[in-house]
């Protein structure tokens, strides 16, 4: 037997596992767990350097599978947004990642959703897009499609939120969505997504198998499948490796993220680009209407300041301050004070 392999930091791959999973056996939130265990091992990233966060669902049980010592939250249902943007602006040098569920995020997380996504803390977010409310029992959540059946043949009528919309429309800088089914395009987008500084949002269609994968349903293992629309090959180079794609100009978009790490998007749609905000919620709007998704890198804006960048706050870890730089003494508040007078 050969020696295990050891990422470009000397770690072996056991420090990015977790505990064992609890949910059930086949769900797609498992195969999630084992892509962001791959991700952060060949990205190199010290588990102890990462903050996981989540909320309440089956979906945000799975941190506790993943990278054993990094810090966890467990917030509560639909709260992981601010608890994450509190947890970083405490500590700007994490690396944080939050898993929420369509329930958590589309449901009750919503208002939390769109504030995070328009203010650009820089996280991956991903959704584990079941389509329903797992944990209690298969209920139609918010991301459920008009005319999809529970497992007792009950419709949901009414309209589904498409987050990967919403995320880009409110100012997300990196959008995909994939689907846990397909191992080398979420692997991709993943590493993309911890090199992004911004929130990188990504919507994984996860199929829960216990409640939702029937015939009818169209989060399902078999409609997933049959329905998913790769928008092109997503290839990621870390800054760190040499750049062995051999891509064509004319048909490859390729985009320089801030590490120096390089994106090629290979273009299976005219004139694609992943940088055009308008042409990302038209090919969303177009996939979605003829009852397919959109899947790959959807939009990106690798320039945009993220939240820590707008705030302008010091290097340093506010976390690690002493109290004399984070409180400002009698004469500040007397200068404040004279100001108002
Ligand atoms: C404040 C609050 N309201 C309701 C619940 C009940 N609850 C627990 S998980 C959940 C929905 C989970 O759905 P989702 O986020 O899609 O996760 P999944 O289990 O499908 O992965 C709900 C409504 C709760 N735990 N807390
Ligand atoms: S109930 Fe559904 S979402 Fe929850 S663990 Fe089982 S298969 Fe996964
Ligand atoms: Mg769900």
């Amino acid at each position: 037997m050969g020696e295990p392999k050891k990422n470009r930091i000397g770690l072996e791959i056991t420090p990015y596992r977790g505990g064992k999973t609890t949910l059930c056996a086949g769900c797609g939130h498992n195969a999630i767990s084992e892509r962001i265990i791959d991700a952060f091992f060949e990205m190199g990233v010290h588990p102890r350097d990462v903050i996981k966060l989540s909320g309440i669902g089956c979906s945000s049980k799975t941190p506790a599978y993943f990278l054993a010592e990094a810090h966890g939250f467990n917030s509560v249902h639909g709260r992981m947004p601010s608890v994450g943007t509190g947890a970083l602006l405490a500590n700007r040098k994490m690396i944080a990642i939050g898993v929420s569920g369509d329930g958590d995020t589309g449901a009750i997380g919503i208002g939390q959703f769109v504030h995070m996504m328009r203010r650009n803390v820089p996280m991956v977010y991903i959704i584990e897009d079941n389509g329903c409310y797992g944990l209690t029992k298969g209920q139609f959540s918010p991301t459920a499609d008009v005319g999809s059946t529970q497992k007792n043949g009950q419709p949901n009528d009414l309209p589904p939120i498409d987050t990967c919309m919403l995320a880009v429309q409110l100012g997300a800088s990196f959008v995909a969505r994939s689907f846990s089914g397909d191992k080398k395009q979420l692997l991709a987008i993943l590493k993309a997504a911890i090199a992004h500084r911004g929130t990188a949002m990504i919507d994984v269609l996860s199929p829960c198998v216990t409640f939702n994968d029937h015939e009818g349903s169209t989060k399902s293992y078999a409609y997933v499948k049959e329905h998913d629309e790769p928008g092109g090959e997503v290839n990621f180079v870390p800054f760190f490796e040499d750049i062995s794609v051999e891509y064509d100009p004319g048909t490859t978009t390729a985009v320089t993220m801030h590490d120096g790490s390089k994106l090629f998007l290979k273009k299976l749609e005219e004139g694609y680009d992943p940088t055009d905000k308008i042409g990302a919620l038209k090919r969303l709007h177009e996939t979605a209407r003829r009852g397919e998704f959109a899947t790959g890198l959807i939009y990106i804006e690798p320039d945009r300041d993220d939240f820590i960048t707008q705030l302008n706050l010091v290097d340093e870890p506010l976390a690690s301050l002493p109290l004399s730089r984070v409180r400002p003494g009698p004469e500040a508040l007397e200068e404040i004070m004279e100001g108002l007078r």
